[in-house]
């Protein structure tokens, strides 16, 4: 029987910081795996003196968890280096953060490399392998060149970058040229779907086909858009139970009849927490009627916390919700609740329905399912409304939320305005169009229209590989 063998860099919450416990990737891929027998491999989080290769193997519910750990010199140039100091800040348009360091390029291929050595093992010819996110896009290629024969997709969780925004990595054709070694390639959006086709086409002369395959390097693959949804019904039903009742209850008498704005994220730069403060402080300004009668609640839970990056931007947001508290405050009341630690998912959804809106405004997102856990968590007769980034991919699916430019202070502002005081009419029949979308393109449809697309290739392809 055929299995799907997954793998990510991160399978489980770490020991050490908890910090994939809360990332949307392990998320929707625990969903995955409920349906599929299969393995899930990564990276265990744990870090050796020396390599071993040696897996540690838990089986579960269906499931079977294969880790390995790593070097230390592995977690410093591999994840913390090119993943999350080059990779990351490139794709989300920040250039001026991507750091380019020759032992950051030798340990990504040094990783990509033993976890491809030590999941090679584990697959059978008939399986099914679907590689997850920046930090494995050369995983495929290391792979066939130990001798797989298997299907293999990729997905990436995270924006495509414009062509010419792409070409500032050094190294950039033999990445691309990499992804070529899978036989399905799938973006979160029709926008990074083009913008890599455009690359294929214009810097490398390939060939896109009307079946969604396209031709370059010598090899022919599918590409396509899978949108990633939410866990949406056991998410809908965690807001409706008890402890998300109490967590309602608790938020009701905390606001003391005010209104509550919400934030949820990773505290990273690509969220624009800062512009989001900003907004909110011009909002304040521009609205004194307001003050006293709003509080923004934001939870940025910490991440990433070794890369200088995301000390900066930390001890940045630090700085401006104090000082934007300290100008607006009165004794009993502050306009930010600024809170950098994590919740459980219940309780999260029990204040994502206290909040009259849900604030999610990522300068740049490959999808960003908070916007659509917002959206789960309402009270159908008495919705909270949506204000969403138009960066963000979700923004192609979610129409109906208030979509804003996150670099437009006034913009942000005038939502806030208008959400604010959206009429209930309004906001059931925006709700519902949204919800619709979020409860048929849950993360189930994600999953099985990947699966699907790697299990069945066009017909094309299929002639000619027999
Ligand atoms: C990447 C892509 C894409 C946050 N704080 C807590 C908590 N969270 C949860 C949220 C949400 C998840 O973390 C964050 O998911 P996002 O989608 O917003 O963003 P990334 O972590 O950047 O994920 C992104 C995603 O992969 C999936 O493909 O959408 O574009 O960047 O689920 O609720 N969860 C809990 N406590 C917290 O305090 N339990």
């Amino acid at each position: 029987m055929s299995r799907l063998i997954v793998i990510s860099n991160r399978v489980s919450p770490p020991a050490e910081d908890g910090e994939a416990s809360v990332g949307g990737l392990a998320m929707a891929l625990s969903a995955a795996l409920r349906e599929y027998s299969g393995i899930w491999f990564g990276w265990s989080g744990r870090t050796v003196p020396e390599f071993t290769g040696q897996l540690s193997i838990e089986r579960g519910a269906g499931v079977t968890v294969a880790t390995v750990d790593l070097e230390e010199q592995d977690r410093d140039e591999y994840y913390n280096g090119y993943a999350n100091r080059t990779l990351w800040p490139l794709f989300h348009y920040r250039i001026d953060l991507s750091a380019y360091e020759r032992s950051f390029d030798q340990g990504y291929a040094r990783v990509n490399a033993r976890f491809a050595d030590t999941v090679l093992p584990l697959v059978d010819p008939a399986d099914f392998v679907w590689v997850h996110d920046y930090h494995l896009i050369p995983l495929g290629q290391e792979l066939r060149r130990r001798g797989l024969k298997n299907r293999m997709g990729f997905f990436l969780h995270i924006h495509w970058p414009p062509r010419r925004l792409f070409a500032t990595l050094p190294n950039h054709r033999e990445l691309v040229q990499s992804l070529f070694d899978y036989d399905l390639v799938g973006f979160q959006t029709e926008d990074s779907l083009t913008a890599f086709q455009e690359y294929v086409v214009q810097s490398e002369g390939g060939v896109l086909h009307p079946d969604g395959t396209a031709e370059a390097f010598g090899r022919r693959i599918q590409l396509g858009s899978f949108p990633i949804g939410l866990d949406a019904e056991p998410f809908t039903a965690a807001a409706n139970g008890e402890s998300a009742a109490g967590w309602r209850e608790r938020m009701r008498q905390s606001l003391a009849g005010r209104q509550m704005i919400m934030g949820v994220d990773r505290l990273d730069y690509s969220k624009g927490l800062e512009e989001r403060f900003l907004a909110y402080e011009d909002y304040l300004r521009t609205t004194p009627e307001a003050q006293e009668r709003v509080f923004l609640l934001q939870v940025a839970t910490p991440s990433r916390g070794d890369v200088p990056a995301y000390q900066e931007i930390r001890a940045r947001l630090d700085a401006v919700s104090g000082r934007i508290n300290g100008a607006f405050a009165t004794a009993d009341w502050v306009p930010i609740r600024y809170v950098n630690r994590s919740y459980r998912r219940d309780e999260l959804a029990g204040m994502y329905r206290a909040a009259c809106i849900g604030l999610v405004t990522p300068l740049r997102d490959g999808m960003n399912l908070v916007a659509k856990e917002y959206v789960a968590a309402q009270d159908p007769t008495d919705p909270g409304v949506l204000v969403l980034s138009q960066f963000a991919g979700a923004a192609e699916q979610m129409g109906e939320a208030l979509i804003v430019n996150p670099f437009s202070r006034e913009e942000m502002s005038d939502a806030i305005r208008r959400g604010l005081s959206m009429s209930k009419a309004e906001r059931v029949r925006r709700w519902e169009s949204l919800m619709h979308g979020v409860q048929t393109q849950d993360v189930t449809a994600w999953r099985d229209a990947f699966v699907q697309a790697l299990m069945h290739p066009p017909a094309v392809e299929a002639a000619e590989a027999t």
